[in-house]
């Protein structure tokens, strides 16, 4: 009847199910993504914190973004560029030492392919989840953000500890509001092979639990209560913010560990948009110094086995 991740399969009629059920479906349950969200897929979203649609975009729809993204690192390579509106660019190396971009900021800014995919109508009832009057925020926070976990010497992003987003708000003196995040996944991803783990439910827990339930960023071990959200190529995923959540690396070295997401950016609140000038928001500086230090040691690393 459910859908599980193994196989991949997916059932016609578990979509339409009563919210009731929901005690019935395993946590791996993938949904279709359909004109409207359903009581049972909003029910699953409330409870646990998470859901994966799947399949949203073909292959040759995951093809002409990743092109798109390749795009926009060559131009921002070629320029020199460290950030975007303010926001650091993570920059790292790929397997044959090239400068890799693995973070992008505000990137359906640069690419009208982006830019029209994430407009598309067919993601308007995740829209709608987030707010009635839900915008993309193509100019806000981060905008459009592309991750690209890669796990090889001189990395700068193959994994990201415990955190909760909310801890952004709270550098704005912001009380925690929901907040969430829609990533696209342009990779396979299994329990094995690392990608977003969660604490399903901790979207409710109090703010007490948000700020002390585990050490924020540093702690990177497996939970026994975390499930891996398992992701196809073409999968849409929506998690709460509020709930704890960490990416496991790939246990593979190469481009056999490369996980490509998107994390579209819907937003209700005041339109602040940013450019050029706009200053980088002070939690970016701690990340920049900790990238800062493991280039430092990366670079020494590959110096002391030069000279032997
Ligand atoms: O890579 C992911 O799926 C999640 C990334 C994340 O949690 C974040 O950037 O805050
Ligand atoms: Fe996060």
């Amino acid at each position: 009847m459910t859908a599980v991740a193994e196989s991949y399969a997916t059932t016609p009629d578990l979509d339409t199910l009563a919210a009731s059920r929901v005690e019935e479906l395993p946590l791996a349950t993938r949904f279709q993504l359909g004109a409207e969200l359903t009581p049972i897929q909003r029910a699953f979203f409330d409870k646990h914190g998470f859901i994966v649609f799947a399949q949203v975009a073909t292959a040759a729809e995951i093809d002409a973004l990743d092109l798109a993204v390749r795009g926009i690192q060559d131009r921002w390579l070629a320029e020199g560029r460290k950030k975007v509106f303010g926001i650091p660019l993570f920059v790292g190396r790929d397997h044959e030492g090239q400068p890799f971009i693995q973070r992008f900021a505000f990137t359906s800014c640069f690419s009208d392919v982006l830019r029209d995919f994430v407009l598309d109508a067919r993601f308007e009832p995740v829209r709608r989840l987030v707010g009635e009057d839900a915008r993309v925020g193509h100019r806000e926070k981060d905008g459009l953000v592309v991750n690209r976990n890669l796990n090889v010497p001189g990395t700068q992003y193959k994994s990201l500890g415990w955190h909760t987003d909310g801890l952004r708000d709270l550098f704005y003196l912001r009380q925690i509001g929901p907040q969430l995040n829609v990533g696209f996944h342009f990779d396979k991803t299994t329990k094995a092979t690392g990608g977003l783990r969660i604490l399903p439910g901790t979207h409710k827990q109090g703010i007490w639990k948000t700020l002390t339930h585990k050490p924020y960023f540093v702690d990177n071990t497996p939970d026994p209560a975390e499930i891996a959200v398992e992701t196809m190529p073409g999968d849409l995923t929506v998690h709460d913010g509020r709930a704890w959540h960490r990416v496991e690396p790939s246990p593979f070295v190469g481009p056999e560990s490369l996980r490509r997401t998107m994390y579209v950016p819907y937003l209700t609140d005041a339109y602040q948009p940013k450019d050029e000038s706009s200053k980088t928001p002070p939690y970016h500086y701690l990340g920049m110094a900790a990238r800062r230090v493991k280039r430092a040691r990366f670079e020494l690393r590959e110096r002391l086995k030069a000279r032997r």
